[in-house]
């Protein structure tokens, strides 16, 4: 039996990736770290009260709860001090956290700590997303370096805290993921190379907001819904309400997720999920696995940010599924 530890697979991968100052897999190592120690508190947050909200309102208006902030304070700290990193932005934060010139390292990383936290209380799947970006200006970092579009990323990953706790990520060479042995605390090679499989299964939204939806919208899920053999429809539903854990299972086992926008209130007319922190990086490893991910109308990796909060439609999935649902928006 071959043992491969995360630390080895990110050594031997930058090996293929040809000489570079190995500064990128010491910070995928930083990340790998953190998740340990986040997936820990995860696993022990119903014995030592530290599960519930605590009544702070984030910039996105909604309840924070103190595993959110345990997780932005862990990978935030750890991250700024490992001379690696220049900007964090953090769904989290209102403004960036931009490290002091003489720490600061070639990359910047967005992030959301913990998402899907709602699932906590009911101690369901959540999840932790990052998203690694070149730094591209000259003098010292500003929030502009973490506004980038989705395709300059040059890594991104999750972390899903599930049955088991899973790390899954790609730096451009393909999607791999690793299982968190808790025994001897080390992430193990678990999925080689995930690619989204040919067929269909699974279809992953919010259907009770399907009073809200535009006509595209419902006319696609109503297409996944109906009987056609030969297409293998309707396709399964399934809705975890953690994007980290609907994402990973429609990958593995062929599947689209939707999150479109909503005219409900004001604030989701363009969509619930974050560009930076949820968007871009699920994107870049959807592409990685051979699936894609649109607004409708545009593909998330090619979107030019004006807000670091800024929210999209996302639809997310294999690429047969982006297409018809591209296709869907056309024509209404
Ligand atoms: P969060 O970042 O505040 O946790 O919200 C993001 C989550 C996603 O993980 C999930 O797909 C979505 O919100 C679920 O939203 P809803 O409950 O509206 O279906
Ligand atoms: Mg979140």
């Amino acid at each position: 039996m071959t043992l491969t530890t995360i630390e080895r697979h990110i050594i031997d991968e930058e090996r293929r990736h040809g000489p570079t100052s190995g500064t990128l897999t010491n910070l995928l190592h930083d990340i790998a770290v953190a998740a340990k120690v986040i997936s820990r508190e995860v696993r022990r947050a119903g014995l030592n009260d530290i599960i519930g909200a605590t009544g702070d309102v984030n910039v996105q208006g909604e309840v924070v709860q103190k595993l959110d902030i345990y997780a932005n304070d862990l990978l935030s700290g750890y991250l700024s001090h490992s001379g690696r990193v220049c900007a964090i932005g953090s769904e989290e934060d209102p403004e960036p956290l931009l490290v002091e010139p003489s720490r600061a390292g070639k990359y910047v990383v967005n992030m959301d700590p913990l998402d899907g936290s709602g699932n906590i209380a009911v101690n369901a799947s959540i999840g932790t997303i990052f998203s690694i970006l070149p730094k591209k200006s000259t003098g010292n970092a500003t929030a502009a370096d973490c506004m980038q579009a989705g395709r300059h990323q040059v890594a991104a990953g999750y972390v899903m805290y599930g049955s088991s706790t899973v790390l899954v990520y790609s730096t451009g060479l393909g999607v791999y993921g690793f299982t968190l042995d808790p025994t001897v605390g080390e992430f193990v090679l678990s999925h080689t190379k995930i690619r989204y499989p040919q067929r269909c299964k699974f279809y992953s939204v919010n259907e009770g907001n399907s009073a809200y939806w535009d006509t595209n919208t419902r006319r696609y899920v109503d297409w996944c819904k109906q009987i056609d053999p030969d297409t293998h429809r309707p396709y399964g539903h399934r809705y975890i309400g953690a994007m980290v854990a609907d994402f990973h299972r429609n990958m593995l086992e062929g599947g689209v997720f939707l999150y479109p926008k909503d005219n409900k209130d004001a604030g989701m007319s363009h969509g619930k999920l974050r560009l930076l922190f949820e968007a871009n990086p699920m994107a870049y490893l959807a592409d990685q696995a051979g699936g894609a991910a649109t607004t409708g109308t545009e593909r998330i990796l090619e979107i030019e940010p004006t807000d670091l909060h800024q929210r999209v439609p996302v639809v997310v999935g294999n690429t047969a599924e982006v297409e018809r649902y591209e296709r869907f928006s056309r024509e209404s």
